[in-house]
């Protein structure tokens, strides 16, 4: 029987499980990958300076992992590794009212740190969308988020954190010159262990959506938002029609949909600026949204990658932008859209009044040609942004190749200088951005120069995208397809057959996964398969599942057919049930969620 206390996770299953991302690769790149040899859950700091002893005798990487929702292939292998999973490093360890701040270890999940202030009648001050990933993970990567607007960057709201390093352990203050050396380093330093963060009074958010018949009647609105005094909003985001479209199917069932037109969101946090809010609407002569479309709007802020569910295979883009440049941005993508075509879908978060991350998806196929072309395609679009003074949003393995759009010579020199003394053997997620020289980052680097040369102007290439891009898989919203899982980590943080295991294979994410395998006649043991059974039908994974998939009534046919195939695991059930009942939180955690509505998360 599966022990699933242990912090070694060795089998092929789990193994693949855990190192799976928002991103997939196309299969063929696997050739180019190092191998994790396993996945190890260290539960103290002190595991993980072990760990770095351990792995470095043994000539193995260490992976660190959170939630893994970062999607630039930030813990894809580039060398032999072992994949530190720090999700159940995950203590709050206290809230200081004085100095309004709040300290965890780095695994801690944003959502429960949210949940815990805000039992202080406090928040947080910005947060990612991805509510589900980890303190540490959105510090080592984008650090842009909701109410980045008000707030910034993450890291000024970071006062203290705790690192892990090859060479020992330091506490740095945000003055420290090391500081930086740690925060968007995508954990090629250290393990973040441990965070302060600054955190505000809980207000009351009320959002606004202003929707216009063009892109460059959106950005007027936005431009005189900017600069209107009496108008002090803590977010903003603009929605192109294709992506608001894409938001539709949840809102027919109440009746709402958004018009074909884009939209412009606008949250406040006071009422003072509630009036002059609705004013600059009138005269910039916006429709006005119906605010309980507003409110959904924001309220799904958390999934903003539900087009999942009818589009399994989605690609896109992200960069930050000159806000100046929007316009030009957005004009172009339309043209791009055309001339390739394909369906691009557009959000922008403005970061402040003179940036915002802007992120274009558009849906490919499973087939290998169509999604070679389309990993083309998505590299093109950056270029196309590059073009338009962007940076891309973060590295991980797949932005290798625009190393230079992020450092300059100077600043690389600084951070590959620091990571060569303080992890001398190169065993902290190798191969990436500061340490470079795999197989991979070199076949990237000739496949975006191609993709550069050749797609970019290419007639030829664009009538081929044209008649290849023609069909997409569509799912049917009623049938459950496994690929239509965003691997957003939102299934995990509600689930009780987790809370009681700490496997991932027991949560929705794992079970898909699964599912796919068997469905592609993969092997899975014995032992893996019933991890299935290991589920309370509570259907709390549902109500988060950022794709919407109507998991509940997938896990009773699954069973069924798994119990032709293996037979049903009564006596591991009913100890898992018994553990269940028995442990201390899980009457919290069902109570806490259930009284919930997926818009209250
Ligand atoms: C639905 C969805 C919404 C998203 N919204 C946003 C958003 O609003 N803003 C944004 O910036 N990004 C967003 N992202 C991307 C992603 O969630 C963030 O980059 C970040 O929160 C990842 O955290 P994670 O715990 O999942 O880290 P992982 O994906 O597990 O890891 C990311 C990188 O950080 C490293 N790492 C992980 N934990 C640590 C640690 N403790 N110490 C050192 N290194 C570590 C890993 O090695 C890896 O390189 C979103 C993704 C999804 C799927
Ligand atoms: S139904 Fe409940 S126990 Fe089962 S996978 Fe979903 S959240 Fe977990
Ligand atoms: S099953 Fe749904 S909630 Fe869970 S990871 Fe997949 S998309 Fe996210």
């Amino acid at each position: 029987m599966i022990d699933h206390k242990k912090s070694i996770l060795n089998s092929e299953d789990e193994v693949k499980l855990y190192a799976k991302e928002f991103l997939e690769p196309p299969p063929f790149l696997n050739v180019l990958f190092g191998r994790i040899h396993a996945v190890y859950q260290p539960r103290s700091t002190e595991k993980i300076r072990e760990i770095f002893t351990f792995l470095h005798e043994r000539n193995l990487g260490v992976l660190p992992r959170g939630a893994a929702t970062y999607g630039m292939g930030g813990i894809t292998p580039l060398k032999e590794s072992v994949l530190v999973d720090l999700t159940h490093l995950d203590r709050i360890i206290g809230f200081d009212e004085g100095t309004h701040t709040v300290t965890c270890e780095g695994g801690t999940r944003w959502w429960n740190l949210k949940r815990y202030l805000n039992g202080f009648g406090y928040d947080l001050c910005t947060y990612p969308t991805s509510l589900f990933s980890t303190v540490g993970g959105w510090l080592s990567t984008g650090g842009y988020g909701i109410n980045s607007f008000r707030y910034g960057h993450i890291s000024r709201l970071v006062e203290s954190i705790e690192v892990i390093t090859p060479s020992g352990s330091v506490l740095l203050n945000n003055s420290d010159q090391r500081f930086k050396y740690f925060i968007g380093t995508e954990g090629q330093n250290g393990i973040i262990s441990k965070a302060t963060l600054k955190v505000r009074q809980l207000g009351h958010s009320k959002a606004f959506l202003f929707l216009f018949n063009t892109a460059s009647r959106a950005m007027e609105f936005l431009g005189t938002l900017f600069h209107a005094e009496d108008i002090a909003p803590v977010h903003i985001a603009y929605y192109d029609r294709a992506s608001l479209s894409h938001k539709n199917p949840s809102t027919n069932g109440d009746g709402m949909s958004f018009p074909a037109l884009d939209g412009v969101l606008v949250v406040l946090d006071d009422d003072a600026s509630e009036h002059a809010l609705k004013r600059l609407g009138e005269v910039m002569e916006a429709v006005s949204a119906h605010p309980a479309l507003s409110a959904y709007l924001w309220n799904e802020r958390y999934f903003p990658f539900s087009v999942k569910r009818t589009h399994p295979y989605i690609l896109g883009s992200e960069v930050i932008i000159p806000v100046e440049n929007l316009s030009m941005y957005l004009e172009r993508v339309k043209r791009f859209s055309k001339e390739y075509g394909i369906e691009l879908s557009t959000e922008a978060v403005c970061i402040s009044r003179e940036q915002a991350v802007v992120f274009a998806l558009f849906p490919s196929e499973n087939s290998s040609i169509v999604r070679i072309m389309h990993l083309f395609i998505s590299s093109a679009l950056t270029e196309l942004a590059l073009g338009c003074g962007a940076v891309p949003y973060g590295m991980g393995t797949w932005n290798l190749p625009l190393r230079k759009k992020v450092f300059t010579r100077a600043e690389f020199m600084q951070y590959r200088d620091f990571k060569k003394r303080i992890d001398p053997d190169n065993i902290l997620n190798a191969g990436k951005s500061l340490s470079g020289g795999s197989v991979l980052s070199t076949f990237l680097r000739g496949a975006h120069a191609f993709s550069g040369s050749v797609f970019f102007h290419n007639y030829v290439v664009k009538g081929f995208s044209r008649i290849l891009s023609r069909k997409h898989t569509v799912a049917s919203s009623d049938s459950v397809e496994p690929d239509s899982c965003a691997n957003c980590s939102a299934c995990t943080v509600v689930c009780p057959a987790y809370l009681v295991t700490g496997n991932e294979l027991v949560t929705a994410k794992g079970k898909l996964m699964l599912m796919k395998r068997l469905r592609e006649g993969e092997p899975v043991p014995k032992e893996i398969a019933e991890s299935a059974f290991l589920c309370l039908h509570c259907a709390l994974c549902e109500k988060v599942c950022q794709s919407k998939l109507k998991l509940n009534d997938t896990w009773d046919a699954f069973e069924t057919v798994l119990q032709e195939k293996y037979a049903r695991p009564d006596a591991r059930i009913e100890a898992f049930i018994r553990e269940a009942e028995a442990h201390p939180e899980y009457n919290k955690l069902l109570d806490s969620f259930q009284r919930r509505s997926r818009s209250c998360f």
